[in-house]
């Protein structure tokens, strides 16, 4: 039944695709093993021939790069090894001229303890910008002992405060003790953001920002301890008292009246927050607050909340239930939601939702696609997405792991255990699943050593992955069946549909475990059926009778048989009119 209403406003945001460039690792111009601006600009064809309609940019502010550039020491100033403010300016000035348009990576929720703010914060208890930073005196238990004004744990492990000798008290932070947080309480300190992160790069005629962390500004500020539920821990999960405290919306009210004078968008990630209704008041249109975001509830899979690395079982209906979720939460709504599988704090998609066995993976990067591709929102891609990149194997040594929370992780197990071997090798499988490493390694370009991301007689900051023989662009492009062209094509389809594919309502008519069946209608009475085979079996299925008239535009298999789907094969099915 056609529902004639247009439900979602028409904005070029909503139909883009996002590219994410994680700096360091795609693409290496001048062989020092890190990836820069100079070499993002070098592949702006490869990325307009894709078909993305954004990029967005990881952190390439000046960093001390304790957490990969998210640990800001100048907001204006360029990461050295990644180029400089004139590389800036003609990586946008490039992009657009492809008809591309770019984003940013906005860092607010703290800086670096390099930034010249929190110097001048940890100087004394007088100093002007003490305030900027959130700054509390000691504890002392019964023996005296010295401990942190409270009990919370932070997300890199470890307590969230800080003992700063100099002035003698805490600092806090929700993430490193290298990444301060900012105290959003003061007015001044809120200003100086605004200026010196968001007008100065606006100005210069970027397209939007990926807002870090976003709803992590406010927090509670009467820092009390939280019940004891990991006794074998010093530090205790806390994050609800630092996700979504009091003043939330009106701190993002604040950044977006200062977005209102230019044309971009905001995406912003929201940690923690499964909620339903709040999430509404950040995504709501007439909530004034941000123009979609991201919700971790499908990544998080596998993951304990707030605990990367205590892994969990999760079924596929569970995959099926938290990937679709939002696709109806919106509807009827003037809310906005992403469609997203992978960023740079996730493990690939293949081999975490589907297969990363050598005989499923490319059946199964290609059924992620024809799902991803025609479900409602703005889509995501992550750098190897694209050709179907997965993680590092099981036999990917310890040492090779440079993410912060991964070596903090397993520091941590090998104290707790003194370095117990079972202990250890279960630690080292969650890094296999869950690590952010995975995402990191450099973008897999062709078959020469080190996969094209520098040159041979280079050393890349992360090692390469030894699949790059198989899985890389060159072997990809313009080769009918690669994952390359299977997106290319799914990227166009998806646009030239855009009622349907981006905007159309969704519901899903299947409740096989192994199959993820959906359709969706567009206000024009429009509609298309997508059926995804999750599993690496064979499964006996035909087109539901109420779905008859529809006709196959698509499939991942060269050749679909009528009553059958392959492993991992995925297909869209279109009304005649469409075709
Ligand atoms: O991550 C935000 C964040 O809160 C994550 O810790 C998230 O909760 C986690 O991935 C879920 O397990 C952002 C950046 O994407 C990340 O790279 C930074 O390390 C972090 O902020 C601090 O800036
Ligand atoms: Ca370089």
């Amino acid at each position: 039944m056609p529902h004639l209403v247009r439900n979602h406003e028409p904005k070029w945001w909503k139909e883009a695709v996002v590219y994410e460039i994680y700096v360091s690792s795609f693409k290496d111009s001048n062989n020092d093993g890190i990836g820069d601006i100079p070499g993002i600009i070098s592949k702006l064809d490869y990325l307009r021939d894709l078909g993305v309609d954004v990029l967005w940019i990881s952190p390439h502010y000046k960093s001390p790069q304790v957490d990969m550039g998210y640990d800001i020491s100048d907001y204006q100033q360029i990461h050295e090894p990644y180029g400089s403010t004139q590389d800036i300016d003609t990586l946008t000035e490039q992009t657009h001229a492809h008809g591309i348009k770019i984003i940013f990576d906005l860092v607010i929720n703290h800086t670096s303890d390099q930034h010249p703010w929190f110097q001048e914060s940890r100087q004394s208890l007088n100093s002007p910008k003490r305030d900027w930073y959130i700054w509390r005196p000691a504890r002392y238990d019964a023996n005296g002992k010295r401990c942190p004004p409270t009990n919370w744990r932070s997300n890199f492990g470890g307590p969230t405060w800080t003992w700063d000798e100099q002035t003698q008290q805490y600092y806090f932070h929700i993430y490193a003790p290298e990444q301060p947080d900012l105290n959003w309480e003061n007015p001044e300190c809120r200003q100086a953001i605004y200026d010196s992160a968001i007008r100065f790069w606006l100005d210069k005629g970027i397209d939007g920002f990926r807002v870090d962390t976003v709803n992590r500004y406010s927090k509670n500020m009467d820092f009390r301890d939280v019940p004891v539920t990991d006794p074998k821990d010093e530090t205790q999960l806390a994050f609800q008292n630092f996700t979504n405290g009091p003043r939330i919306h009106e701190f993002i009210s604040e950044v977006r009246s200062v977005l209102a004078d230019y044309d971009v968008f905001t995406v912003g990630e929201l940690p923690n927050t499964p909620d339903e209704a709040t999430v509404m008041r950040f995504i709501s249109a007439r909530e004034e607050q941000l123009d979609m975001v991201f919700n971790f509830d499908t990544v998080y899979l596998g993951q304990t909340p707030g605990d990367r690395f205590s892994l969990q079982t999760f079924t596929k209906a569970d995959f099926k239930r938290e990937l679709t979720r939002w696709q109806k939460v919106i509807q009827d709504t003037d809310a906005w939601t992403t469609v997203f599988l992978e960023n740079h704090d996730q493990g690939r998609s293949v081999s975490r939702f589907a297969s990363d066995d050598p005989a499923h993976r490319v059946q199964a990067a290609k059924m992620l696609s024809v799902v991803l591709g025609t479900m409602t929102g703005t889509l995501y891609l992550y750098q190897g997405q694209e050709i179907g990149m997965v993680n590092a194997p099981p036999s990917y040594p310890v040492e090779e792991y440079k993410c912060i929370r991964s070596v903090n992780h397993y520091n941590k197990i090998r104290k707790q255990t003194g370095d117990d071997p079972l202990a250890m090798s279960e630690a080292l499988d969650a890094l296999q699943k869950v690590a952010r490493d995975h995402a990191r390694v450099p973008m897999q370009w062709d078959d020469s050593a080190n996969a094209g991301f520098c040159d041979a007689n280079a050393t890349p900051w992360m090692r390469v992955l030894d699949t790059y023989k198989d899985i890389n662009v060159a072997s990809q492009v313009g080769k009918k069946d690669s994952v390359l062209e299977f997106w290319k094509k799914m990227v166009r389809f998806r646009k030239q549909h855009k009622e349907l594919f981006v905007y159309g309502r969704f519901h899903a008519i299947d409740e096989r475990e192994d199959l993820l069946v959906f359709v969706k209608e567009a206000f024009d009475g429009k509609t298309s059926l997508t059926v995804a085979n999750l599993s690496d079996q064979p499964q006996e299925w035909t087109l539901p009778e109420s779905y008859s008239g529809l006709k196959l535009a698509l499939s991942t298999c060269g050749t679909p048989e009528n009553s059958r789907l392959s492993e991992f094969e995925g297909r869209v099915y279109v009304s005649e009119t469409l075709l």
